[in-house]
């Protein structure tokens, strides 16, 4: 057996806020243990970590994943790339919905993914950027007041149609076939709105497209103060923007991270492909933890589970 490759890691912030972009790391290759802890420690402090030029096939990309983890299947509703289980295919306009909303991965079930390792296959001539915000720093930002309502708050997150998200792309007949294996199974969970990172220990805000409500709060209250948080959420200072090549792979901490794929590239070909780690069920700042309403995301989260992830 050849050694693991052991590579000086070169980091570099993108933005002021969020995101790094690592260089000098070949991610197809067999890193060494520390490569990889090097590699998550950035992506705990930056929150989203970047690589250029590399050359993963979906085989690789799913090695490279399970160094951090267990694999969840592709989507809790939505097929994988045949013959990779662990593989999210979003061919834009052909399989998959568009992206262009503010969300954090998944929020409608209990445990919600740690992270996803996102690569770029076809990127138009312009246009289709992805854009992440950083969850933890709008909380420590938010006015204290509105951090101690946060604080004590839950919301409602679903997979089910948001009429109040509504955009009129929503009624092409492809739209609607999407949304349909998207809601196929429904799923309801209430997780606080402020949550404790389980490695970091820093607080984060909770919210994202999913949200449906507030607990115990009306429609309209709860519209109100959505967009009031969220809005802290998506502030530019507070947000990177990623513009892709073929072959980048970006991977972000979805417990501390929203993000958004910018849909300005009209009919041109898009395909991203991601696999995505499997989390643990968010903590509110009392100790206790998210709560299921509809939906088992057990098969989800462990049917692709190896003995090893995440030791190597
Ligand atoms: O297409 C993209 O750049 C991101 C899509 C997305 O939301 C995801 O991969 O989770
Ligand atoms: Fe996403």
């Amino acid at each position: 057996m050849t050694a693991p490759t052991q590579t000086a890691l070169d980091v570099a912030k993108v933005a002021g806020n969020i995101g790094a972009e690592i260089s000098g790391v070949d991610l197809a290759a067999d890193l060494s243990a520390g490569t990889i802890a090097e590699i998550r420690a950035a992506l705990l402090e930056h929150k989203v970590v970047f690589f250029r030029g590399q050359d993963l096939d979906q085989a690789a990309h799913e090695r490279f994943a399970r160094r951090f983890g267990t694999p969840t299947t592709a989507h809790p509703t939505i097929p994988a790339l045949e013959g990779s289980p662990a593989v999210l295919d979003l061919d834009y306009g052909r399989t998959a919905g568009r992206a262009n909303h503010w969300h954090t991965d998944v929020t409608f079930v209990r445990h919600p993914p740690l992270g996803s390792i996102l690569r770029a296959v076809t990127i138009p001539p312009y246009g289709g950027d992805t854009v992440w915000a950083n969850t933890a720093a709008a909380y420590t930002n938010l006015p204290a007041e509105l951090r101690e309502l946060a604080d004590r708050l839950w919301a409602v997150h679903s997979n089910s149609y948001d009429y109040a998200a509504y955009k009129p792309s929503d009624d092409t007949d492809a739209a609607r076939r999407q949304r349909e294996v998207f809601t196929s199974t429904a799923y309801e969970t209430e997780h606080p709105v402020v949550r404790v990172h389980p490695e970091t220990g820093e607080r984060s805000l909770v919210l994202g497209g999913f949200v449906r409500r507030f607990t115990g709060w009306s429609g309209d209250d709860s519209r109100d103060l959505f967009r009031l948080l969220q809005s802290h959420v998506t502030e530019l200072e507070n947000t990177v923007r990623w513009r892709w090549a073929p072959g980048d792979v970006a991977f972000w901490d979805n417990r501390a991270t929203q993000h958004y794929a910018v849909a300005d590239y009209g009919t041109l070909p898009r395909r991203v492909q991601r696999i995505t780690l499997a989390g643990d069920a968010p903590v509110g700042v009392d100790g206790s933890h998210s709560l299921s309403v509809t939906g088992d995301d057990t098969a989800y989260n462990t049917a692709l589970a190896q003995p090893g992830d995440g030791e190597r």
